[in-house]
């Protein structure tokens, strides 16, 4: 891994660390080809492409009716392991469903009143990187935020993995697809004969599926475009090397392009992180990718003068995942304000959150945490605004409003006002 102190990055360094990329626009051109070619052939450009990038002939596109058998087919602890998992995400995302209010303003009556968009298309990743967990982090909040019409795509295959099946069933989707893949987004966006359009297409995917986001964002809704796994580290000398360098690993063998990185105040410790994690690559079972991810620009162990400087890091990084391990963690969690999911403590690996804690999963990367947060409930509810004025409020308005249109050219808009005040 790379070392290096914070104050000594390059700007080449720099830019290795905070402008991660998703890698999406080398393919924009293909994918808008693929995207295409759905949208004007449907079903049969989908069967196609299943053929050309999965080599699979698929039969029927749909496969609701398959998904419950395989959740009870599966081994019972897997089957307990994916309820709760379920159980525990729709808790913390029924938390955050927002209620509707109404209040007075110096007797204006204003509100805002909250309602779940109509349907939603989940991508859950297949293959190598087939993902229950994504399936329930994608489902769970929207069918808890209300929405009527949930489905799911997830990549065909001679034998879809059986556990992605079962999450997606117990977490109430309403219909499922096998297709993956831009071709699965462009369905989903556009419709075919066999897969109705949704409003809005959410989870994460490899490059193909984050380009064909890109590409129908506009003619549909999207969540946002995630790229490779992050986890940042910032930790003082309190901390266990060990621990860190599990977690570091564990990201690491999502993606060769993961970013992993650790910022610490403490030399020794800085040192003890590197070693433990060249220690265990080994004993990894990905080892093949954990190597190329750490061996990348983007991951690196650095050494900060200060907890200050370590901070001032993170803050610039925002990660998707920002795990604190220090003395006083909670006054390093003061100071930052962009973090996709934060994990505080030795005992609260990023792990937790990935499967089974409740927070949700699907992150913004590449430094989109300084605009916007993960999926949650908000993301599957449009809010409406809401008011009543009496004459009253109206006349303690009235010349505030007819000075402005006025002052717009507006004429019948002073006059709407007007009108109701004149007898
Ligand atoms: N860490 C991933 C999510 C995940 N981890 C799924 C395990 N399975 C999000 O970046
Ligand atoms: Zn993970």
């Amino acid at each position: 891994m790379n070392y290096k102190a914070v104050a000594d990055l390059s700007p080449g360094e720099r830019t290795s660390l905070f402008d991660r990329d998703s890698g999406v626009d080398e393919i924009r051109s293909d994918v808008a080809e693929i995207v295409g070619r759905v949208e004007e052939e449907g079903d049969v450009a989908v069967r196609e492409f299943c053929r050309e990038f999965d080599d699979v002939q698929v039969g029927s596109l749909e496969i609701t009716d398959r998904v419950e058998h395989a959740y009870e087919e599966i081994d019972d602890e897997l089957r307990g392991a994916i309820d709760t998992a379920v159980a525990n995400v729709s808790e913390f995302h029924e938390a955050q469903v927002p209620e509707d209010w109404r209040d007075e303003f110096d007797g204006r009556e204003l509100g805002r009143r909250f309602r779940p968009i109509d349907s939603v298309g989940v991508y859950a990743p297949g293959g190598t990187a087939a993902y229950p967990s994504s399936a329930i982090m994608g489902v769970v909040p929207a069918k808890v935020a209300g929405v009527e019409d949930v489905a799911v795509a997830t990549p065909p295959a001679d034998e879809i993995n059986p556990a992605t099946l079962a999450a997606i069933h117990a977490a109430g989707a309403d219909r499922v697809y096998s297709v993956g893949g831009a071709q699965a987004i462009a369905a989903l966006a556009y419709g075919t004969e066999s897969i109705e359009r949704v409003g809005k297409v959410v989870g994460p995917g490899n490059r193909w599926v984050t380009a064909a986001k890109a590409e129908v964002r506009g003619d549909v809704d999207i969540d946002f475009l995630a790229g490779p796994s992050e986890i940042l580290v910032i930790a003082d000398g309190t901390a266990d090397p060990e621990y860190i360098a599990a977690d570091l690993l564990a990201q690491a063998e999502h993606d060769p392009n993961a970013s992993v990185v650790a910022v610490t105040d403490d030399e020794s410790l800085a040192e003890a992180i590197g070693e433990a994690v060249e220690a265990g690559i080994d004993e990894r079972a990905r080892s093949d990718v954990i190597r190329d991810a750490l061996a990348g620009d983007e991951s690196a162990i650095l050494h900060a003068r200060s907890m200050s400087e370590a901070i001032l890091f993170a803050e610039e990084y925002a990660a998707e995942h920002l795990s604190i391990v220090a003395e006083d963690d909670e006054a390093v969690l003061d100071r930052i304000d962009s973090a996709g999911s934060v994990f505080l403590g030795p005992y609260t690996p990023v792990a937790a959150g990935d499967y089974a804690s409740g927070t949700n999963h699907v992150l913004p990367t590449g430094g989109g945490a300084k605009l916007t947060g993960g999926l949650s409930v908000d993301t599957f509810v449009r809010s409406t605004t809401v008011q009543r004025l009496d004459r009253e409020a109206l006349a303690d308005l009235g010349g505030t409003i007819t000075t402005l249109a006025e002052a717009e050219g507006l004429e019948a808009h002073a006059e709407s006002v007007r009108t109701r005040l004149e007898e």
